[in-house]
C-alpha cells in the first residue's frame, strides 16, 4: 500500500490552474489513476490553449521588472565616466565609475577589441577585483576560434580632449568618450556616425551582490516563483544606428521585415521585442512577442550610410525597443544632425558582449557577423528538395501509401517525417513496435527510391526506470537541476521528465553517440533528426518553459542562459549524426529553438503557424529575417500548422514556399489530411508544378547554399539586400530574391486577379513564365492567375537549371543542365553553379566543380572557380542540352563550340515553362558541353 497524496487544484485570478501534490512516492493502484488523471489534464490544457494564443500565460515588460525598470528610465540616467584608460592585452581598457560614489566601489571594466574587416568588440564586465559574489555567465561555444585569431593588436590610441580613439578599418575609428561615458563608431574623414553606446545614457548594470536581511529578491509571476538567489543583474543600454531608414533582424517575431517603432511620440504603447525562446501556440501573426528562438542582431539600413550591424551576445531573457523619432525629445542631449533609429536593450543577466559592424553594404554586415558565429552548413542536397511531414504518419502502412501516391501523381519529394507518435510512449530513440514493426525494412524501401526518412528527437526525457536513456542520465548527473540540487522534473509528452543538461561538452558527446546505429536500433543511414521543444518547452513551468533558477553545468542559472539552451541540444544531436557516419557525411538536423551560431548545425523551421493568410503573408519576412541574422536554411510549415487551409491557400503557400529555402509540408493531428493530391486533379496538378519548378531550380539553391556556406550571404535575400539604393525596396517584405536573380512575388489573399510588384530599378526583369520584360524602376499591377506566382529574372544574370522531371533529388543525379541567359542593357550576363556529391564533407579538399558562366559580345564562356590547390576531385560527365537567352536580339544562325565542334541546333522560341504559354526566346538546343569542362559558345 502507499502513501495518501494531497492533491489541490486552484486556479488564480489569472485563470491559471495549480496543482500541488503532496505525499510520497509509491503510490496505490487508485493514486496512479489520479497520477494519470493529472497528466491528462495537464496535456488538456496544454491543448485547449492551442486554439488559441493565451497572451495571460506569458510575462509582458510590465510584469518583468528589470524590463519594467529599464523602460522607466529617462536619458541620461548614467552617470559614469570612463577612467584609467589604456591599451593592455592588446585591447583598450578603461575602468566605468560614478565620480559621486567611493571610486573603488561598484566599478565595472570595459574593454574594446578590433578584428578583421573593422569589427568592433566590447566587453563590460564586473570588476574582478571587487570579488563579486559570483562570476556572470559568458556566452562560451559561439564566437568561432579562428575569429579570436583573427584580433588585431592594439598599440596606441588617440587622445583628443576627453576621447580616445583606436583605428578600426577602412576609414573608420573607435571611440570611446569617458565624461559622459559613450562609445561610437565614426568615418575618420567626415566624423559622421555609424553606430553609438550609450549615447542617451540609458546604460545601466545592475550588479552582483551578497543578499542581505530584508533583501526581497523572490518573483512571482502566476504559480510560479522564482528565488533569484542572486538578486537583481540585468543591464540594460541605448545604441544608436546612423544614417538608418529601418532596421531589421533580432528573430524570432511574426512581425514585418522593417522593424516597426515600440516606443516613441505618437507610437501606439506595444511591448519591446522580446528575444526569449517560448513555446507559443497559434502565434499571432503581427506581435513584438518572442518566439522559439532569439538572435540578438540588429541591422540597420539607410540610403546615407548604407547598412550596419550591432550584435549582443547574450543568451538571457533580452528586451529590445525601438525608439520611434522624438522619443528623447525632452532630454536635453544633442547628437550630431545625423538621421539616426535609437534603440534600447534590456537583458536580465550576462555582461555586454557586443559586436559593431560598419557594413557599409548589406553583405558586408551578414559576412561580418559570419565571420563571428559561423557561416551555415552546407547542406546535404536532399535536404534542398521537397519534405512531407504530418503529426503523425501512423504506421508503416501509412508510410508506404503516402509515399506510392507521390510516384502515382508524378510529384517528386525526397523526405518523410515521423513525428512523435511512431515512439514507444514518447521515449525517442525508439519505436512503437506494433505500429513500426520494421523500421530499418521501412527507411531501406524509402532509400531504394532514393528517399530519406526523418524521426523527432525532444530533449524531455521520459523518467522511466526502465528506459535506458533515463537510467544513464539519471546515474550519470546529466539532467538539468532544480533550484535545491535535484534532477529538475517538468511535464511534457512522456508526462513527468527530465531534461539532459547539454551545456556540458561530455555530456554532449554522450547524446551523440546516442544516434549510433547500435544505440538508436531501427536506424539506418537515410534517417534523419527533427528537434522539437527544445526552447526548452516544460508544460508546468513558468511560462511553458524551465524554472529560471535551475541549475546547469558549471553552476550558471537557467535564466543567464535560456536562449542558448536549444542551440546546444541542436549542436548535440548534429554532431551525433557526424560521428554515426564516422565523419564522413553532412548531418541533416531541423530544431526550433535556435541562437546564434545555429547555423553551423543544421535548419529551423517557424513553429506552430496557422493556416491563414496572414501567416502566410509573415512567414516571407520571418524567413527572410532568419537569413540577415545567418540561418539561411529556414523555412515554415507549408499550409499551416494549425487548422484547415482552404485549398486556394494550400495552393499559394506551395507556390511562395517553393522559393523559400526550406520546404516542408506539415499539420497537426486534428488537422484533415493534406497530401498534395487531396484536393481534386485541377489543384494537384498546381501543386505539382509548383514542387517541380522547385526541383528545376535545385542546381541553382545549391549554388547559393555554397555561396551561403563559404561567405555567410543568404539564399532567400530581402530585395534591399541586392538594391541597397532603391529606396522602393527597403521595406518592402512581400517580394524576395532567391540569390541575386530569381525575384518572387508572394501572393497573400484570397481570389486575387492580379498584384502590385516593384520591380527594382536600372534592370530589365524576364517573366519567368512567358519570357515578357518589364523595365524595372515601379510598382507595376500584374495579372496572376491560379496557376503560379509572378517570379522574375534579372537582367544580366544566369542561371543554371534541370529541366527534367525525377521523382527526388538523387534520381537527378546525372541529369543535363539548362542554363537561362536574361542579358542586361550590355548584351552580358554573368551566373555561377556549384555542384559535389552532395553529401559527404569531400568538398572541403576540393571535391567539387564550380564554374562561372560569363556572357558578352555573343560569345558564353565557363570558367573554373574551383581552388587550384586540392587534394581531392570531383567528377561529373552531366552536360549542359540547353541554353536560353532572355533578351538577346541579334540575330544568331548558328553557334561554334570550342574547343570542340559538334553540331547543335539553334532554334527561336517556343520558350516553354508551362503547356500552353509560349515566347520568343532565342534557345541552343544540345551544346552537349560537360558541365564541369571549359568551353566557349559563340553565337553567329
Ligand atoms: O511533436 C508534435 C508537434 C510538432 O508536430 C510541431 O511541429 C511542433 O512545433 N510539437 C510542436 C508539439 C506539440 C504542439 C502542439
Amino acid at each position: 500500500m502507499g502513501q495518501i497524496l494531497l492533491i489541490s487544484l486552484k486556479t488564480d485570478t489569472n485563470n491559471d490552474l495549480s496543482i500541488t501534490i503532496k505525499g510520497g512516492r509509491n503510490m496505490s493502484s487508485s493514486s496512479i489513476v489520479l497520477h494519470h488523471f493529472l497528466f491528462l489534464l495537464l496535456i488538456v490544457c496544454h491543448l485547449t490553449s492551442v486554439s488559441s494564443w493565451k497572451k495571460d500565460e506569458f510575462r509582458n515588460c510590465n510584469q518583468t521588472p528589470f524590463c519594467k525598470r529599464a523602460r522607466s528610465r529617462k536619458p541620461q540616467h548614467c552617470k559614469l565616466i570612463a577612467t584609467d584608460v589604456r591599451i593592455e592585452d592588446g585591447e583598450l581598457t578603461a575602468k566605468l565609475m560614478n565620480p559621486q560614489e567611493n571610486l573603488d566601489e561598484n566599478s565595472l571594466i570595459i574593454s574594446l577589441s578590433v578584428y578583421q574587416n573593422g569589427i568592433l568588440r566590447m566587453k563590460i564586465d564586473e570588476d574582478p577585483v571587487q570579488n563579486p559574489p559570483k562570476k556572470r555567465f559568458q556566452v562560451p561555444d559561439v564566437v568561432l576560434p579562428e575569429f579570436q585569431s583573427k584580433k588585431l593588436w592594439l598599440q596606441r590610441y588617440t587622445k583628443d580632449g576627453d576621447s580616445f580613439s583606436v583605428y578600426l578599418f577602412d576609414g573608420y575609428e573607435a571611440v570611446v568618450k569617458s565624461d559622459s561615458f559613450e562609445v561610437f563608431v565614426r568615418e575618420q574623414s567626415s566624423g559622421k556616425r555609424v553606430l553609438s553606446f550609450n549615447s542617451h545614457g540609458l546604460f545601466d548594470f545592475e550588479q552582483l551582490r551578497v543578499k542581505k536581511e530584508g533583501d526581497e529578491w523572490e518573483e512571482r509571476f502566476r504559480s510560479h516563483t522564482d528565488s533569484r538567489p542572486y538578486g537583481p543583474q540585468s543591464i540594460s543600454f541605448d545604441v544608436s544606428f546612423y544614417g538608418a531608414d529601418f532596421v531589421y533582424g533580432i528573430p524570432e517575431h511574426a512581425t514585418s521585415l522593417a522593424l516597426k517603432p515600440t516606443n516613441g511620440p505618437g507610437i501606439e504603447e506595444s511591448e519591446p521585442y522580446r528575444l526569449f525562446n517560448l513555446d507559443v501556440f497559434e502565434y499571432l501573426h503581427e506581435s513584438p512577442f518572442g518566439l522559439y528562438g532569439s538572435i540578438p542582431l540588429m541591422l540597420s539600413h539607410g540610403k546615407s550610410h548604407g547598412t550596419s550591424g550591432f550584435f549582443w551576445l547574450n543568451a538571457a531573457e533580452m528586451q529590445i525597443d525601438v525608439l520611434g523619432s522624438g522619443w528623447d525629445a525632452e532630454s536635453s542631449i544633442l547628437l550630431p544632425d545625423q538621421k539616426r533609429i535609437d534603440t534600447l536593450w534590456m537583458s536580465e543577466a550576462g555582461i555586454v558582449d557586443a559586436f559593431f559592424f560598419i557594413g557599409p553594404k548589406p553583405k558586408d554586415v551578414v559576412k561580418q557577423y559570419a565571420s563571428v558565429t559561423g557561416t551555415s552548413a552546407m547542406p546535404q542536397l536532399f535536404a534542398t528538395g521537397y519534405h512531407q511531414c504530418r503529426w503523425n504518419y501512423r504506421d508503416e502502412e501509412d508510410v508506404k501509401n503516402v509515399d506510392s501516391k507521390f510516384d502515382e501523381h508524378d510529384i517528386p519529394y525526397d523526405v518523410l517525417w515521423l513525428d512523435i507518435e511512431h515512439t514507444d510512449g514518447k521515449r525517442y530513440f525508439t519505436w512503437d513496435k506494433a505500429l513500426f514493426p520494421n523500421p530499418e525494412e521501412m527507411q531501406k524501401d524509402l532509400a531504394s527510391r532514393g528517399r530519406r526518412m526523418v524521426t523527432i528527437v525532444d530533449p524531455h526525457i521520459k523518467r522511466d526506470d526502465n528506459y535506458h536513456i533515463h537510467k544513464e542520465a539519471s546515474k550519470n548527473g546529466y539532467y538539468v537541476k532544480d533550484a535545491t540540487g535535484k534532477d529538475f522534473d517538468g511535464w511534457c509528452w512522456p508526462g513527468s521528465s527530465s531534461y539532459i543538461d547539454m551545456v556540458n561538452p561530455e555530456i554532449r558527446s554522450w547524446w551523440a553517440d546516442k544516434f549510433s546505429y547500435t544505440e538508436y536500433v531501427g536506424s539506418t543511414p537515410s534517417l534523419y533528426i527533427w528537434n522539437d521543444m527544445n526552447e526548452p518547452s516544460v508544460f508546468n513551468g513558468p511560462e511553458v518553459t524551465m524554472p529560471r533558477d535551475a541549475l546547469h553545468y558549471g553552476n550558471v542559472e537557467h535564466r543567464e542562459l535560456h536562449n542558448a539552451y536549444g542551440y546546444y541540444f541542436h549542436m548535440a544531436t548534429s554532431e551525433g549524426l557526424v560521428k554515426r557516419e564516422g565523419g564522413k557525411d553532412r548531418p541533416f538536423v531541423l530544431s526550433r529553438a535556435f541562437f546564434p551560431g545555429t547555423q553551423r548545425y543544421g535548419t529551423v523551421w517557424t513553429g506552430d503557424n496557422i493556416a491563414e493568410w496572414e501567416h502566410l503573408r509573415v512567414s516571407v519576412p520571418m524567413i527572410l529575417t532568419l537569413g540577415l541574422t545567418g540561418i539561411t536554411f529556414s523555412g515554415a510549415d507549408v499550409g499551416g500548422f494549425f487548422g484547415n487551409p482552404e485549398t486556394e491557400l494550400l495552393v499559394r503557400w506551395y507556390q511562395v514556399a517553393a522559393y523559400l529555402p526550406f520546404f516542408r509540408g506539415h499539420a497537426h493531428h486534428d488537422t484533415k489530411r493534406r497530401e498534395p493530391w487531396l484536393f481534386g486533379e485541377h489543384n494537384t496538378e498546381l501543386i505539382r508544378d509548383a514542387i517541380r519548378v522547385r526541383y528545376t531550380f535545385l542546381p541553382y539553391f545549391y549554388t547559393l547554399f555554397r555561396e551561403a556556406n563559404m561567405t555567410g550571404v543568404p539564399v532567400a535575400r530581402p530585395l534591399w539586400m541586392e538594391f541597397p539604393y532603391d529606396e522602393a525596396t527597403f521595406n518592402n517584405d512581400e517580394a524576395f530574391m532567391v540569390g541575386n536573380a530569381l525575384l518572387v512575388q508572394g501572393v497573400y489573399t484570397r481570389g486575387a486577379k492580379d498584384v502590385t510588384v516593384y520591380l527594382p530599378r536600372d534592370h530589365t526583369w524576364y517573366d519567368l513564365k512567358t519570357g515578357t520584360a518589364y523595365k524595372g524602376g515601379h510598382a507595376q499591377k500584374m495579372e496572376v492567375t491560379d496557376a503560379d506566382i509572378p517570379v522574375f529574372q534579372r537582367s544580366g544574370t544566369i542561371i543554371p537549371r534541370k529541366d527534367r522531371f525525377r521523382r527526388s533529388t538523387l534520381q537527378m543525379e546525372n541529369d543535363p543542365y539548362t542554363l537561362v541567359i536574361a542579358v542586361d542593357s550590355s548584351g552580358a550576363a554573368e551566373g555561377e553553379v556549384y555542384i559535389d556529391d552532395g553529401k559527404s564533407y569531400e568538398f572541403k579538399q576540393g571535391a567539387y566543380i564550380h564554374r562561372r558562366f560569363i556572357f558578352s559580345d555573343g560569345k558564353l564562356t565557363s570558367v573554373n572557380l574551383a581552388a587550384a590547390s586540392s587534394t581531392s576531385s570531383f567528377v561529373s560527365d552531366c552536360t549542359i542540352e540547353r541554353i536560353i537567352l532572355l533578351g538577346y536580339s541579334s540575330k544568331t544562325k548558328s553557334v561554334r563550340i570550342e574547343p570542340s565542334n559538334h553540331a547543335t541546333d539553334v532554334e527561336l522560341g517556343p520558350l516553354q515553362i508551362r503547356s500552353g504559354v509560349r515566347s520568343s526566346a532565342l534557345t541552343i538546343r544540345k551544346p552537349n558541353v560537360r558541365i564541369s569542362d571549359d568551353w566557349t559558345i559563340r553565337l553567329l
